[in-house]
C-alpha cells in the first residue's frame, strides 16, 4: 500500500490518486448494529419474496444512492464466493461415494501412465498435475451431463484441455474402451500395436478425439464458434433444434491467450445458451501463479460479466457452508476477497495452524467461526471445484440457464492429492515421477487397492467386471446414451461428381477481361444453386465480401443473422441491399480471421461433428491467413476440416497500391507445412473449377481428409479456353499451356509461371521469338506443393525399393525432354520454384518476390520485383549465355534494349 507522503514529504500526483482510491477500498466505520438492521431487512425480503423481488430492491436503492450523489464506484464483480448459495443448491443425483471411489481410481490410472511411460523412457513427459486438478470437474460431467452422440441425437460436444489427456485415457480404460497396452504406451504411438497421443490429436486418434486443443487458446475460440455453427445449421433448417451443448474446459493460464476471451462477445450476443465454459482455476500455470498480486477468478469473472456472460463461481466447498452460514456479518466473504493468489496458493500448501494465523487470524471474529474446528478440518477444507456437488450444482444452473452463456470459474489445487509430489507447488506442472514414499501417500489418500509391494510399481488397477465401480461407471454412461469422447462420421457422402456444373467455366471468358476471383464468384453462384450441394454451401467473409465483388450473394442467399433483420437496411432500395436473414447462408463474420476460421472449422468438420457435409469456402485476404492465423490452419489440418481456403487479392505484385503489410508472396511457402492441405496458385478460371469440382468429389464423394489453399487475384485479363488433356496436369501441379510456334528454332527455353505472373511468361515468350530468335514452351505451374510432394513421395519410394523400376517424378516426366534452358517466375517466394529444382533436370532459373511489398502499380512493382515479362526474358537470355549457346554480349545488349537498370535496387534487401 502506498504511503500517504512522498519522501519529500509532499504528495505526488500519483499518491493523491492512490489516496482517492483507497476512500473506495478501506473500510469507513459503520456501526456494526446499523449494518445488522440492513442485513437483517433484506433477509426478510428474500424469505418473503425471494430472490427477484431483492434484487429489484437493491438496483433501486443504488439508483436512490446516485441520484443523492453517493458515488458507487462500478465493478462487474461479485463477491469472492460461490454464486450458488447453499440454500439452493440441488440434490446430487448420483452416488458420491462410489464415484468418488470410481474418481479415485481414475486419478491413480492417470498418474500411473505418466509415472510408467517416464520410468521407461526418459524425459517422454506428460502431465499430471491438470488433470488431478480438474478430476472432478471432468467426472462429474461423464457422470451426469454429457450425452453421447447417437442416430437420434447429436449429443454434447466437449473440448478437453489438452495437457488434461491422461485423466480421460484413464476412464477410457476403465469404461472398457482402451486396454492396457495402449495406456502402457501413451506417447509412444509408434509401438507395435499403436499407443496414446499425448494430447487430444483427431488425425492421430480418429475414433476418439474430436478437438485438438492443446495449443492453447484455440479451443474456447472454436468452442464459441462451433455453438454458433450449431444454431447457424438449425436456423436454416438442416438439423432440428435439441438442448445439445457445447462444454470447452480451459485452464486460467490458458485466458490469458488473446483468442480465449478474444470473441466471448459474439456468444453473448448471439445469445449461446448452449455454450458452456468451464474454465479450472488453480490459480497456477506452468512457471507458477497466473495472478500471484491479483485474483485471477475475480478478473476472469468482471470481463465475463461485462461481455454479457452468466457467471458462475464455485470458490467453496461443503466444508466451509456451515461457517458461512455462522458469518452473519459478511466478514469471512469479505477476508475471502481480500487474499491474492500467491497467498491463497500459499495456504494451500499450508498446515490447519497456518490457515488459522494467517487467513482467519486476521480479525478476532473470523477467528470464532472456526474456533470449534481442529487445525486438521481446517486443513482440509475443500475447494468448490473438488466438491462434486457444488460443481453439480453449477452445471445443472448452466444446462439450465437461457438466453446465453455461461462460464464456471471453478477453484481448483494444482496437482490436487500429489501432497510432497507437487501439490500447489510451482514446479507441479513439470512433475512426470514419484518416489516410493510419493506413490504410497497417493494410494492411500485415494484408498486405491494396492499393498506397499505393488503400489510402487504403480500397475494399471481396473476393478472387476461385475465390481460396483464399473456397473456404477457403465450405467451411467448408457443412461447419457454412450461414450465419449468418441469421434465418428456420421453424413453420407454427396453423390455426383459435378463434371456439368463446372463445364461452362472450361470455356473461357469469350474476350471479357475477368479476375480470377470473379471466375471463383461465379462458381460460387453456380454451386449455391445447385439441387444437391447448393445448401451445404457455407459462403465465409471477414468483412471483405465487397472487396472480392461477392456483395450480389447478400440478396440471394443472405447473411446469416440469429435474429434475422430488425432494421430496414440503408441501401433497401438497392438491388444488392444488405440482407440478413435468420436463414441466411453468408457467415458474415466481420474482422475477424480467427473467428472465420473457426467458423471454418466447424462447417468443414460438420460431417462428422453433426452428421451434414457442409462445404465451406472461406474467402479472405491472403496475407491475412496463414500469417495470422496459421495455428488455427494447423488444427483445422488435424481435425481432418474439409472445404476450401481462398486468399483473395493476393500475389505480391498483383496487388497493386495496398503496400508491404498487404501483398502477400508469403502464403504458398507457409501452406508447405501442413501435410492434408493442397496448394494452388491458378491462373484462369478453368483451372479454378477443375480443382473445386475434383476437391469436392474427393472431399465430400469419396471422403478423403484433404482442404484446399486456392489463391485468387483481382488482376482482370481475358480468361482462355481450357486446352486439350489440361485437366490432369492442372491437378498435379503443371501443364504445358502454350507451345512455343517454331519448333525448330535453335534456341530453345522452357518457361513456367504462376497466377497471374502466367501472363508474363506469355509475354516474354514473345519478346524471345520475336526480338531474339528464342523459341519457349509456356508452363502453367498450378501448384508447386503438389510437384514437390509428388517428388519427395518418388525419390523416397525409389530409395526403398532400389531394385525395382525407379519412378519418375511428374515434374521430370513433364521437362526431361523439354529442350532449352528453364527459367521459372512466380508472384511468391524464389524458394518456391527452388524446392522443384532437383527433379528438374538440368538448370532452373527462378525469379520470385522475396522482400517487402510496395504500394504501387502492378507494372512499377512486377519490375521492382524483377518478375516481368522483360526480367523472364533476361533472364532465359542469360541461361543460354551461361550455356554457351549466345555470346555475353547479347545479354547486356537485351538488357539496354528492355529497359533494365542493373543498377536497380535490390528487391531483397529494399
Ligand atoms: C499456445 C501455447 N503456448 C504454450 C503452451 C505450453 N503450455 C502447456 S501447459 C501450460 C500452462 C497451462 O496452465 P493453465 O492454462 O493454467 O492450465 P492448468 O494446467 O493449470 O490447468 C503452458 C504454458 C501451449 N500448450 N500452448
Ligand atoms: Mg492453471
Amino acid at each position: 500500500m502506498a504511503t500517504a507522503h512522498s519522501q519529500f514529504g509532499e504528495e505526488s500526483q500519483e499518491t493523491r490518486a492512490e489516496m482517492a482510491n483507497e476512500t473506495y477500498t478501506q473500510p469507513h466505520h459503520v456501526d456494526d448494529l446499523e449494518i445488522q438492521e440492513w442485513f437483517e431487512s433484506l433477509d426478510s425480503v428474500l424469505e418473503a419474496s425471494g430472490p427477484d423481488v431483492a434484487a429489484e430492491i437493491l438496483e433501486r436503492l443504488r439508483a436512490h444512492a446516485t441520484v443523492n450523489g453517493i458515488d458507487l464506484p462500478f465493478t462487474a464483480n461479485t463477491p469472492y464466493t460461490n454464486t450458488i448459495p447453499l440454500r439452493l443448491e440441488p440434490l446430487f443425483p448420483g452416488d458420491q461415494e462410489l464415484e468418488r471411489r470410481i474418481k479415485s481410481l481414475i486419478r491413480w490410472n492417470a498418474l500411473a501412465m505418466v509415472v510408467r511411460a517416464n520410468r521407461e523412457e526418459h524425459n517422454i513427459g506428460g502431465h499430471i498435475s491438470t488433470y488431478a486438478s480438474a478430476a472432478t470437474l471432468y467426472e462429474v460431467g461423464f457422470n451426469h451431463f454429457w450425452r453421447a452422440r447417437s442416430e437420434s441425437f447429436e449429443g454434447d460436444t466437449v473440448y478437453f484441455q489438452g495437457h488434461a489427456a491422461p485423466g480421460m485415457y484413464a476412464r477410457a480404460f476403465m469404461e472398457g474402451r482402451l486396454s492396457k497396452e495402449k495406456l502402457e504406451n501413451f506417447r509412444r504411438e509408434l509401438k507395435p500395436g499403436g499407443g496414446l497421443s499425448s494430447y487430444p490429436h483427431p488425425w492421430l486418434m480418429p475414433d476418439f478425439w474430436e478437438f485438438p486443443t492443446v495449443s492453447m487458446g484455440l479451443s474456447p475460440l472454436m468452442a464459441i464458434y462451433q455453438a454458433r455453427f450449431q444454431r447457424y445449421l438449425e436456423n436454416r433448417g438442416m438439423k432440428p433444434k435439441t438442448d445439445a451443448k457445447v462444454w470447452a474446459f480451459l485452464g486460467d493460464g490458458e485466458t490469458d491467450e488473446p483468442e480465449s476471451l478474444g470473441a466471448i462477445t459474439l456468444a453473448a450476443r448471439e445469445h449461446l445458451d448452449n455454450l458452456i465454459f468451464v474454465v479450472n482455476c488453480n490459480l497456477q500455470r506452468l512457471d507458477g501463479p497466473v495472478r500471484g498480486n491479483g485474483q485471477i477468478i475475480q478478473e476472469l469473472e468482471s470481463a465475463f460479466r461485462g461481455a454479457k456472460w452468466n457467471v458462475i463461481k464455485v470458490l467453496w466447498g461443503s466444508e466451509w457452508d456451515p461457517i458461512l452460514e455462522r458469518d452473519t456479518e459478511g466478514l469471512l466473504v469479505k477476508r475471502m476477497g481480500e487474499l491474492v493468489d500467491g497467498e491463497y496458493q500459499k495456504l494451500v500448501v499450508s498446515s490447519g495452524a497456518y490457515v488459522r494465523e494467517h487467513f482467519f487470524g486476521h480479525d478476532p471474529r473470523l477467528l470464532k467461526l472456526v474456533e470449534p474446528l481442529p487445525d486438521e478440518a481446517l486443513r482440509r477444507l475443500r475447494l468448490g471445484g473438488h466438491d462434486p456437488r457444488k460443481v453439480y450444482a453449477a452445471y445443472k444452473a448452466a444446462v439450465e440457464h437461457k438466453g446465453g452463456p455461461t462460464v464456471i470459474l471453478a477453484r481448483t489445487i494444482k496437482g490436487y492429492g500429489l501432497g510432497e509430489a507437487g501439490e500447489g507447488k510451482n514446479v507441479t506442472h513439470q512433475q512426470k515421477k514419484l518416489n516410493e514414499d510419493e506413490l504410497k501417500e497417493f494410494r492411500s489418500r485415494f484408498g486405491i487397492p494396492l499393498n506397499d509391494q505393488d503400489c510402487i510399481e504403480v500397475p494399471f488397477y481396473r476393478p472387476a467386471e461385475d465390481s460396483q465401480e464399473i456397473e456404477y461407471l457403465r450405467a451411467r454412461r448408457e443412461a447419457l446414451a454412450g461414450y465419449t469422447p468418441a469421434r465418428t462420421v456420421r453424413s453420407k457422402p454427396i453423390t455426383t461428381d459435378n463434371e456439368e456444373l463446372f463445364k461452362e467455366f472450361y470455356e473461357g471468358s469469350e474476350g471479357r477481361e475477368v479476375s480470377t476471383t470473379m471466375a471463383f464468384v461465379g462458381m460460387l453462384r453456380k454451386m449455391l444453386k445447385d439441387p444437391e450441394i447448393g445448401k451445404l454451401v457455407v459462403p465465409i467473409v471477414p468483412d471483405e465480401a465487397r472487396t472480392f465483388g461477392m456483395e450480389s450473394l447478400f440478396r440471394t442467399v443472405g447473411i446469416y443473422s440469429s435474429v434475422g433483420q430488425k432494421y430496414e437496411p440503408v441501401d433497401v432500395n438497392t438491388l444488392l441491399y444488405y440482407k440478413e436473414a435468420k436463414d441466411g447462408q453468408i457467415l458474415e463474420e466481420g474482422i475477424t480471421e480467427a473467428g472465420s476460421m473457426a467458423s471454418f472449422i466447424a462447417a468443414g468438420t460438420a460431417y462428422s461433428t453433426n452428421g451434414i457435409n457442409t462445404i465451406p469456402f472461406f474467402i479472405y485476404y491472403s496475407m491475412f491467413g496463414f500469417q495470422r492465423i496459421g495455428d488455427f490452419v494447423w488444427a483445422a489440418a488435424d481435425m481432418r476440416t474439409r472445404g476450401f481456403m481462398l486468399g483473395g487479392t493476393s500475389g505480391r505484385t498483383t496487388l497493386s497500391g495496398e503496400g508491404l503489410q498487404h501483398q502477400d508472396g508469403n502464403s504458398h511457402v507457409l501452406a508447405l507445412p501442413v501435410p492434408n492441405l493442397r496448394a494452388y496458385d491458378p491462373a484462369y478460371a478453368y483451372e479454378i473449377a477443375v480443382i473445386l469440382q475434383d476437391g469436392i468429389k474427393r472431399m465430400y464423394k469419396d471422403g478423403e481428409n484433404i482442404f484446399y489453399y486456392i489463391t485468387v487475384m483481382n488482376e482482370p485479363y481475358v480468361m482462355p479456353t481450357m486446352p486439350a488433356g489440361a485437366r490432369e496436369g492442372i491437378l498435379k501441379g503443371m501443364y504445358k499451356f502454350r507451345a512455343a510456334s517454331n519448333k525448330k528454332a535453335k534456341l530453345r527455353a522452357q518457361l513456367f509461371g504462376s497466377g497471374a505472373i502466367l501472363n508474363e511468361a506469355l509475354r516474354a515468350q514473345e519478346i524471345l521469338e520475336q526480338k531474339y530468335g528464342v523459341a519457349a514452351d509456356v508452363w502453367s505451374v498450378t501448384s508447386y506443393k503438389a510437384l514437390y510432394t509428388d517428388g519427395i513421395e518418388t525419390e523416397r519410394w525409389n530409395r526403398l525399393h532400389p531394385a525395382e523400376k525407379a519412378q519418375v517424378p511428374y515434374v521430370t516426366q513433364c521437362i526431361g525432354d523439354a529442350p532449352g534452358v528453364i527459367v521459372a517466375a512466380t508472384d511468391y517466394l524464389k524458394t518456391l520454384p527452388n524446392m522443384i529444382s532437383k527433379w528438374v533436370p538440368r538448370r532452373m532459373a527462378t525469379l520470385g518476390t522475396d522482400g517487402f511489398g510496395r504500394s504501387e502499380g502492378r507494372a512499377s512493382l512486377r519490375d521492382f520485383f524483377e518478375v516481368d515479362a522483360k526480367f523472364i526474358a533476361l533472364a532465359t537470355l542469360h541461361e543460354l549465355a551461361l550455356d554457351g549457346k549466345v555470346e555475353a554480349s547479347v545479354v547486356e545488349k537485351a538488357i539496354q534494349e528492355l529497359g533494365i537498370n542493373p543498377e536497380k535496387w535490390n528487391p531483397v534487401t529494399a
